[in-house]
């Protein structure tokens, strides 16, 4: 009596086995994408494959093609691409089937290869900001590639021998033409089991990742920044000092900080997406969307956003060029008066999609700043996490009362009506950002070398703007630290301190003075209610 071993042949494939490879491929496929999008729902729905590898082909499309599509398809074209994209992944998971026919692990090689292509899509997306982004692809590709395996092996087993008592008649009870047919069953029903979970995996993420968020993503790649009427003027060169370690003059929308109450960043759909602006200080309610808003007079400014909860020295503060529409333009259109000019309504009380609501003072709005109703961060789209479609952002005053992300609600109020969300949690009803600056370069406890030392950061006094800034070595006197140029009052500054760092332990100190000619407060405050003051310090032993 035979047994299987490993020394068994396998079978010769038939049209059939190939026919089945191709299916078993096309399963895999369907697993693996199903497996990796139920991971992408968890980490980012965008990590998914189809949505990276979809943004991939976008991003390298020439303009012409892109240009046909959007012609041809409209606001169908990401529907049509990613059909696109599932039917070239179908034809090659078939293939990829045939190929494990020959050779399974070649086959299941191929699964992760695009496993890991998949990945390489995710964290090259713009809106990568976290290496979690690789995970979705390959976790996905494993399993496929694992069932790849498994099912080619179930499709080639050799026939079994015959159980004792049928050895009389062995293949009868197949009918001719059926060898193998054990292992096909197998087959089917692995495949079938599996296909089943895969659906189940798939409507899993879905429920998870919210199917309104590849609306959202969609509307987001879609949306073309206008050019601003009046431009920011370029960044001058000086802004940017050469020092290594020192803050980079404009922060990378990857690096912005990030600080708000959502747990789930909102996906809004930017084509179904309105801003209403009314209450008592309105007299003609306005509702817009966001054509309304790249259609008007659109400018473009470099602002330093700051967040009220940064400690002295801390990292909640960054620089974007933002492209926007001038708030008071909007307001003065729905018919809004600042006090200073009679009006009634002194607050503005912005809502975002998750409830957040943000009080700011009118005053400030209409004085002339640029205050925006800001649509792109340092050329691209608002990122979801910043805020997309349209933020809030007033120069000058903390994000928390200025700064409203996912905004869809302007209500044009007092501050006696209303208390915006942190009010009753202890924060001050109205906070205009306190002079600070920070030292980047060197690093607490860092161990330099004796001799020249780059004492490095940034200063900000939004709306105010940055006239000087000093250096202390331990008690000594302060020194001018060199500025990098200004860029604007509503942006932060560079400076620069050379010392002639001696060896020991020393305590570096730092002040500003803002464009008024007030020094920076000495004076520790905490954080709440109205945000940080004090000077930053940085010890260090020069060696
Ligand atoms: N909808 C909404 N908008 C918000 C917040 C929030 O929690 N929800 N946080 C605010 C705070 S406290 C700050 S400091 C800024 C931060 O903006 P950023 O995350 O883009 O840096 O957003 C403001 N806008
Ligand atoms: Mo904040």
């Amino acid at each position: 009596m035979r047994s299987m071993t490993l020394s068994d042949p396998p079978r010769e494939p038939t049209r059939t086995d190939r026919l089945l490879a191709a299916l078993g491929g096309l399963i895999s496929g369907y697993v693996s994408l199903a497996v990796a999008e139920l991971v992408a729902a968890a980490v980012r729905p965008e990590a998914g494959p189809v949505t990276a590898v979809g943004g991939v082909v976008i991003d390298r499309t020439p303009a012409a093609i892109k240009n046909w599509a959007i012609r041809t398809f409209g606001e169908s074209d990401k529907v049509v691409l990613q059909l696109g994209i599932l039917a070239v992944l179908a034809i090659l998971a078939a293939a990829v089937g045939l190929l494990a026919l020959r050779h399974r692990r070649a086959g299941a090689g191929a699964v992760m290869a695009f496993g890991v292509l998949g990945a390489l899509a995710a964290v090259s997306r713009p809106d990568s900001s976290s290496a979690a982004d690789a995970l979705p692809s390959p976790a996905g590709a494993a399993v496929g590639a694992l069932l790849l395996y498994v099912l080619i092996g179930r499709l080639l087993a050799p026939e079994r021998s015959s159980p004792p008592g049928r050895l009389l008649a062995p293949e009868r009870s197949s009918p001719p033409g059926r060898t193998g047919a054990p292992g096909r069953r197998n087959f089917l029903l692995v495949a079938a089991s599996t296909a089943v979970a895969a659906t189940g995996a798939a409507t899993l993420g879905r429920a998870l990742g919210g199917t309104r968020s590849q609306g959202a993503v969609a509307s987001r790649d879609a949306l073309r920044l206008p050019r601003p009427a009046s431009p920011a003027p370029a960044v001058p060169p000086g802004a940017q000092l050469p020092v290594p370690g020192i803050s980079p003059f404009i922060t990378p929308n990857k690096d912005f900080y990030r600080v708000d109450t959502a747990l789930v960043v909102p996906k809004i759909d930017a084509d179904g997406w309105r801003l209403r602006i009314h209450g008592p200080g309105v007299t003609r309610e306005l509702t817009l969307t966001l054509a309304d808003l790249t259609r008007r007079e659109v400018i473009e400014r470099d602002i330093t956003l700051a967040c009220v909860s940064n400690e002295v020295g801390g990292p909640y503060v960054g620089n974007a060029r933002w492209l926007g529409v001038r708030l008071a333009d909007l307001l003065r259109e729905a018919g809004v008066r600042p006090p200073s000019a009679g009006g009634r309504a002194d607050q503005l009380v912005a809502r975002s999609v998750d409830g957040m609501t943000i009080g700011t003072p009118v005053e400030e709005v209409m004085d002339g700043r640029d205050a925006l109703l800001a649509f792109g961060m340092n050329g691209t789209p608002l990122p979801f996490d910043h805020g997309f479609p349209v933020r809030m952002l007033v120069p000058g005053l903390y994000g928390y009362v200025s700064a409203c992300k996912w905004i869809e609600e302007i209500e044009v109020t007092t501050f006696d009506a209303y208390d915006a969300y942190w009010v009753p949690r202890g924060w001050a009803r109205e906070a205009p950002v306190k002079t600070q600056s920070r030292i980047d370069t060197p690093r607490p406890l860092a161990r330099p070398k004796a001799g020249t030392l780059a004492v490095a950061g940034v200063a900000w006094a939004q709306h105010r703007g940055i006239e000087r800034v000093e250096v202390r070595v331990d008690e000594g006197a302060w020194q001018d630290a060199e500025l990098g140029a200004e860029d604007s009052r509503d942006t932060w500054r560079q400076w620069v301190y050379r010392w002639q760092a001696t060896p020991g332990r020393h305590t570096l100190t730092v002040r500003a003075t803002d464009g008024t000619g007030a020094v920076q407060t000495e004076r520790r405050a905490d954080t709440m209610p109205d945000g940080a003051s004090g000077w930053h310090t940085v010890v260090v032993t020069v060696e």
